[in-house]
């Protein structure tokens, strides 16, 4: 051994009781450095287009992120029911904060809040709440169902690396940011008359894109 590796041995030896001092922490320390801490955002949903929807809907979306895994979750009643739900989150991929429409939205005066008149204020779809959001297929997701009683439970965990990787694909380099984001829900049953003046998305019909209710997603405290 040269003196050169003589000094290298004697600085690593030093770090010994370093270490040591940290096996020393207490378990409970050393369980909240490595246990991944949870984040939650919330969206109370509010009732929209209730005459057409034929009542109030009202509800609860949760977005629980706990390391890579981030779990969804939407509790809402006083839907239309027995039917399909589709369910999003909508934003504006430049990154200003959406929000709910308002009757003010209703720029046409037909007395409904359609999915077009909703962009102002809210953007575009993002995100379907379907049994496969990182799929990213809004029109052909499965969606849930409402309840004989016009209730409505969904729950899904994805990974996050996963949704943000295909969010960054549809919006190319943009973030899920879920506090600048709100939930729809939409559709009223196929047999609602609703005036012509009421605007969809390409071939699909008004009564499913029709938004239901809204909430605008927060951090929870
Ligand atoms: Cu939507």
């Amino acid at each position: 051994m040269n003196a050169y590796h003589a000094k290298r041995v004697a600085q690593g030896s030093a770090l010994v009781p370093i270490l040591l001092a940290a096996l020393a922490l207490p378990a409970s320390a050393q369980q909240a450095a490595t246990r991944p801490s949870t984040v939650r955002y919330v969206a109370q949903l509010s009732a929209l287009n209730s005459a057409a929807a034929g009542g109030s809907a009202t509800g609860e979306a949760t977005f629980t992120i706990t390391g890579d895994s981030l779990t969804i979750t939407v509790t809402a009643s006083g839907l239309p029911k027995d039917i399909t739900h589709w369910q999003h989150f909508h934003g504006f991929p430049e990154g200003q904060p959406a929000a709910c429409p308002n009757a003010s939205s209703d720029v046409n005066h037909d007395g409904i809040i359609d999915i077009v008149e909703t962009e102002p204020a809210a953007g575009t779809t993002m995100v379907p709440l379907t049994d496969n959001p990182a799929g990213m297929d809004v029109a052909h997701g499965i969606y849930p169902k409402a309840s004989a009683t016009g209730t409505l439970q969904y729950t899904q965990t994805v990974s996050l690396a996963e949704l943000q990787a295909a969010f960054g694909k549809a919006f190319p380099g943009k973030s899920l940011d879920l506090d600048r984001r709100v939930v729809f829900l939409h559709g009223v049953p196929s047999t609602t008359v609703l005036p012509a003046t009421v605007a969809s998305l390409g071939p699909i019909p008004a009564a499913v894109t029709l938004p239901i209710a809204c909430g605008r997603i927060a951090l929870a405290e």
